[in-house]
C-alpha cells in the first residue's frame, strides 16, 4: 500500500461510542488506523448512529461521543491531514443508507451473524435498526469510495455485504461505487478475553477482568494480566489448546514486534509469572503515550469541538459528491 502524494488510497473506518475501547479494539483496529494514516487519505468516524441500536442512555451517549472523538485524536491522528468526524453530523450517511436499504435483500441481511448474536443476547430489543445496521455501515464506506477498511475479524461479514450491495447497485444503475477491501492485521485481529480466551475481548463484557480498557491505570493492567486464565503446562509456547497463552503471546507480539519464536526463546525455562509481567509491561508502554495525549486533549474541549466541526464539514463535502451520483442514477428527481 505504498502511495505517492497524489495517488493516495482512500481508507475509511468507524467505531461505535459504546464505551472506552479495549486492548482488542486497539490492536485489532485502532492501531492500524494510526499506522495507515501516514500514507493514505484516511477518513475516520465515531459511529454514533450505529450505537443507537442498543439504546444507550442519552446523557451517556453524548459524553461517550466526545470521549471517543478525543480517543481518536489521542491515537496521534492529525485532524488536518485526516478527516475525523462524528457520523450523525453528516446527514448524507442516513440518506444513502435509505437508498441502499432498497438494494438489500431481507434474506441476506438476516444472515448476518452479528444480528443473530445481538438479537439472541437482547431479545427485549430486536429493533429494525439492528437489522439494517450493516446497510448504514455500507453507506459509511461507499460514500467515500473507500479502497480499504481497517477492521477486526468480526466485521469481515459486514464488509462482504457492503461489496454485495455496491455491486448490485452498480449492476442495476451503472458504475457508481468502488468495491472496498477489508484490511485485517495478522496478529491482533481477534484479541480474546483474559478470563475466557475462547471468547473475543469485548468492552461490553460484564466482567471487567476479561478486558483491558485503553484508559486503565498501569496497576490495573498489571493485575488483570496477572490474573489472566492460562493452562497448567507452565511452558511459554504457541500451540493448539493453549488459548490463554496464545492470546498473551499475540498481545506481546503486537506490542513489541517480536515473533512467537523469539518469545518462546526469551521465556525458555521461565514460568508464566515472568511472562505475564513482561506482557503487562509491554502493554503499559504501548498505551502510555496515548493515555498522556488523551488527558491533554480532554482538558481542551474548545479544541475538540473545533476539530469536530471542521471534520464534519470536510466529510460532508466529500460525501455529497457520491450521494448526488447515487440519487441521480437511481432516478430521484433532482433540483
Ligand atoms: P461491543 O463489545 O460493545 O459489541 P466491540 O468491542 O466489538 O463492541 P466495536 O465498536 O463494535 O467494538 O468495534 C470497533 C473495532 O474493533 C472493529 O473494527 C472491530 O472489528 C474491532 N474489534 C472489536 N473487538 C475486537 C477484538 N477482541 N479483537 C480485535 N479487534 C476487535
Ligand atoms: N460496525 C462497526 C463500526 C462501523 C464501521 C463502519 C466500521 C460503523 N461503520 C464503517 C468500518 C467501516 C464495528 O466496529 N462494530
Amino acid at each position: 500500500m505504498e502511495n505517492t502524494a497524489e495517488n493516495k488510497k482512500i481508507v475509511l473506518s468507524a467505531i461505535q461510542p459504546t464505551g472506552t475501547p479495549t486492548l482488542g479494539n486497539y490492536l485489532g483496529a485502532l492501531k492500524n488506523w494510526k499506522k495507515m494514516s501516514a500514507e493514505n487519505d484516511c477518513i475516520y468516524a465515531v459511529a454514533d448512529l450505529h450505537s443507537l441500536t442498543v439504546r444507550p442512555e442519552p446523557q451517556q451517549l453524548r459524553r461517550r461521543t466526545l470521549d471517543m472523538y478525543a480517543i481518536l485524536l489521542a491515537l496521534g491522528l492529525d485532524p488536518e491531514k485526516n478527516i475525523v468526524f462524528v457520523q450523525s453530523h453528516v446527514p448524507q450517511h442516513s440518506q444513502l443508507a435509505w437508498i441502499l436499504n432498497c438494494c438489500t435483500q431481507f434474506g441476506e441481511a438476516s444472515r448476518m451473524t452479528q444480528f443473530k448474536d445481538k438479537s439472541e443476547k437482547h431479545p427485549e430489543n430486536v429493533n429494525v435498526g439492528l437489522f439494517t445496521y450493516p446497510v448504514l455501515m455500507a453507506a459509511d464506506i461507499l460514500l467515500y469510495q473507500a479502497d480499504y477498511v481497517p477492521i477486526g475479524e468480526d466485521q469481515k461479514q459486514h464488509l462482504e455485504i457492503t461489496r454485495d450491495i455496491a455491486e448490485r447497485f452498480n449492476t442495476v444503475y451503472g458504475e457508481t461505487f468502488k468495491l472496498p477491501e477489508p484490511y485485517i492485521g495478522k496478529a491482533g485481529a481477534r484479541v480474546m478475553s483474559l478470563q475466557d480466551p475462547r471468547q473475543k475481548m469485548s468492552k461490553s463484557d460484564p466482567n471487567p477482568k476479561g478486558f483491558i480498557s485503553m484508559l486503565d491505570d498501569d496497576s490495573v493492567i498489571l493485575k488483570k494480566i496477572k490474573s489472566a486464565v492460562t493452562d497448567s503446562e507452565a511452558k511459554v509456547r504457541y500451540a493448539e489448546g493453549k488459548d490463554g497463552i496464545n492470546n498473551l503471546m499475540a498481545i506481546y507480539s503486537c506490542c513489541t514486534g517480536k515473533s512467537y519464536e523469539e518469545t518462546e526463546k526469551e521465556f525458555d525455562g521461565k514460568g508464566y509469572g515472568d511472562f505475564k509481567a513482561a506482557v503487562a509491561e509491554a502493554v503499559i508502554e504501548e498505551l502510555r503515550p496515548f493515555k498522556e495525549e488523551f488527558a491533554r486533549l480532554t482538558a481542551d474541549k474548545a479544541y475538540l469541538l473545533e476539530c469536530m466541526t471542521a471534520g464534519a464539514e470536510k466529510a460532508a463535502h466529500r460525501a455529497q459528491r457520491t450521494l448526488n451520483k447515487a440519487m441521480k442514477k437511481s432516478g430521484l428527481f433532482m433540483l
